[in-house]
This record gives structure tokens, C-alpha cells and sequence, in this order.
């Protein structure tokens, strides 16, 4: 089973600015973590961060047939990006969106999401901890979609 994890952008820049919203931790700190969370749930990954919109759709492009299912942190992109949600409607992978911080109490304009529009499910508010949930859950519904 394999997992595309992406991650837009500046969350490159994690545990550098804003602790008090995306904490210490470091992007290397995220990319170890869901590396060992991957390993534990037996499920290939790669991962892939860029702050540059088009890249993030190539990546969603490339997906199909070569990956199972897709885990994203669109970041900013989560509330602007109708091509990344028109990418993930157009591979038609079961994905799943991701956010550090609970965007729901959070500013106005961060309460819409685009790329959210075609992912199964969201985990926010759940730091590094999301990824995991959201691997688990991929990994559970390809399963029963095997069936
Ligand atoms: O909570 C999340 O995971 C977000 O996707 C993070 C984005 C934000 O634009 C979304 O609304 C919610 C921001 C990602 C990185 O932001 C940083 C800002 C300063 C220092 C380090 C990272």
C-alpha cells in the first residue's frame, strides 16, 4: 500500500515562527515522525512538501496509478487552491486532509477549504498527531475497499 503525504507551504518553516499555533517542532521533526508512523501501520510513503502551487498539483498528478491513496497539508493553499482541489478530484484517489492547528477557531478566512472538498475526511487540530490518525484511516478504508 502505498501513501502520498504532501505538505504546502512554509510548513517548512515549522518550530521557526508561531510555536504557540504550529509548535517547536521542526519540518525534519514532522518528516521522522510520519516516516515511524508509516513503518508502524506498514504503509510506503513519500513525502513531498513545496510552497509553489503547480508543484503540488504535478505531485497529485503523478499519483495516479502509482499510489493508493493521498494525506494533505494543503497549508495556505487550503484556502484558495480550487486547482489543487480540481488535481484531487481528477486522480480520484481516497485522500485525506491534514492541519497542525484547528482551523475551525481560527481566522475567517481560513474556515473554507478547497483541496477539503474532495478528501474523505479532516483531522485538525491534532498537531504532528493528525498524520498518524490520517494514515491509519487511509490504510483502514483501502483495506475494506479491497474486500
Ligand atoms: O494548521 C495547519 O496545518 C495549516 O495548514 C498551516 C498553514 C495555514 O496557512 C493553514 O491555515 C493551517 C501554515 C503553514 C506553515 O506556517 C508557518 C508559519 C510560521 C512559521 C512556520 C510555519
Amino acid at each position: 500500500m502505498k501513501i502520498l503525504v504532501l505538505n504546502g507551504p512554509n510548513l517548512n518553516l515549522l518550530g521557526l515562527r508561531e510555536p504557540d499555533i504550529y509548535g517547536r517542532q521542526t519540518y525534519s521533526d514532522l518528516e521522522r515522525f510520519v516516516e515511524s508512523c508509516a513503518k508502524e501501520e506498514g504503509v510506503e510513503i513519500k513525502l513531498f512538501q513545496s510552497n509553489h502551487e503547480g508543484a503540488l498539483v504535478d505531485e497529485i498528478q503523478a499519483a495516479y496509478g502509482n499510489f493508493d491513496g493521498i494525506v494533505i497539508n494543503p497549508a495556505a493553499y487550503t484556502h484558495t487552491s480550487v486547482a489543487i482541489l480540481d488535481a484531487l478530484k481528477a486522480v480520484s484517489l481516497p485522500a485525506v486532509e491534514v492541519h497542525l492547528s484547528d482551523v475551525s477557531k481560527r481566522e475567517a478566512f481560513r474556515q473554507i477549504s478547497y483541496p477539503g472538498m474532495a478528501c474523505l475526511k479532516t483531522y485538525m487540530g491534532l498537531g504532528f498527531e493528525g498524520y498518524r490518525q490520517a494514515l491509519r484511516f487511509l490504510k483502514a478504508y483501502l483495506e475494506g475497499a479491497k474486500r
